[in-house]
Formats: structure tokens, C-alpha cells, sequence
């Protein structure tokens, strides 16, 4: 009976150092959007774009569907916001990375911007603009999110988010762009 209890014991330490590790593998890692299914697109406004979820394997990067926008000719900016509400906007604080994987369907380079605002953000001057490059093809936007700084210069707070958008501004022609696996990681 006592090696039996013994042997429990063992067993039960071991798998809970085994949970503990897995706990600590998980937290390397959070997916904020894989756009998988309508419940992925709650909490989202898309602008002068159509938007579709796809399935193409040629463009998902993680799960079964990636999220295409078909950018559109306009005086202004076209693409997606991720309003206050939405599950994405949390939990930033805990990790250094952000990375997006974006395929850009043009034959050309696209310059996509990224825009983001906290709480304290009021206009240009106190968010975060930044612009990337997107080759033709796969690429991975990354961002150092805690050293996302506004306009100003000054730090944003990125544990108070309240909007997060991916946009072309002012594009010249139509075209398609596929977002998938955004994600935050740990260095
Ligand atoms: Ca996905």
C-alpha cells in the first residue's frame, strides 16, 4: 500500500511539473486573431475594403483560415479596425513582440500602415503610425510593443488599448492583402 502510495505520488508530482511546463510553453506565446470563424471578426469595422475569411493553403499561416481584405481605389484609408471591444486589444503588457504574418497579393510593394491608440489617444499627435513595407508574397510585420511610442514621443500605454487598425492610405489601385496568426510573443 505505501509503494502504492508512493508510486501515486510520483506520478502526480510528475505531471504536475509536466502542466507546469506546458503552462510556461503557452505563456511564450498568445494568439490574438487566427480569423478563423465569424466570432474571430466580432469587434471589427472594415472600411473601404470587402473582407472574407479563406482557406487557401497557399496564404494560411496557422489554423484552417485567414482573413483577406480586397483593398480598394480611395481618397482615404482602406482596411480593418479592431475596435475597443474587441479581445485583441488585451493582454499586451506581458509580451515584447507583436508579429502579423500579412501575404500581399499585388505584383508590387505596398506600404500598409499600422495605427495605434490607448485610452489617452486623442488624435495623430498621441498614437502610434507606423508604416511597413509589404514585398510581394509572405511577410511578417513585427513590432517591439513596448516601445510603441506616440506621434509626441511619448510612450503609449499599451495595457489601456483602445484601437488597433491595419489600412493602405489614399490607394491607387485595387488589390489584396491576407492577414493571419496575429500574435504576441515573448523574446
Ligand atoms: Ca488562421
Amino acid at each position: 500500500m505505501r509503494k502504492l502510495l508512493f508510486g501515486g505520488m510520483v506520478v502526480v508530482g510528475f505531471l504536475v511539473i509536466l502542466g507546469i511546463a506546458a503552462g510556461q510553453e503557452a505563456a511564450k506565446s498568445k494568439l490574438l486573431n487566427g480569423f478563423e470563424n465569424d466570432a474571430d471578426l466580432a469587434g471589427m469595422e472594415f472600411t473601404d475594403c470587402d473582407h472574407e475569411l479563406v482557406k487557401d493553403k497557399a496564404v494560411v499561416t496557422q489554423g484552417e483560415s485567414a482573413l483577406k481584405l480586397k483593398i480598394k481605389k480611395t481618397d482615404g484609408a482602406s482596411g480593418v479596425e479592431f475596435l475597443p471591444e474587441n479581445k485583441m486589444l488585451r493582454g499586451w503588457e506581458a509580451y515584447d513582440l507583436l508579429q502579423i504574418d500579412v501575404n500581399n497579393k499585388s505584383d508590387k510593394d505596398v506600404e500598409m500602415s499600422f495605427r495605434f491608440d490607448d485610452k489617452a489617444s486623442t488624435n495623430y499627435q498621441t498614437r502610434a503610425n507606423i508604416v511597413k513595407t509589404l514585398r510581394p508574397g509572405a511577410n511578417t510585420v513585427k513590432f517591439m510593443v513596448k516601445e510603441l511610442t506616440r506621434e509626441n514621443g511619448e510612450k503609449m500605454n499599451i495595457a489601456d488599448l483602445n484601437r488597433v487598425l491595419f489600412f493602405v492610405w489614399q490607394p491607387t489601385s485595387e488589390f489584396e492583402v491576407i492577414f493571419d496568426n496575429v500574435r504576441l510573443e515573448k523574446e
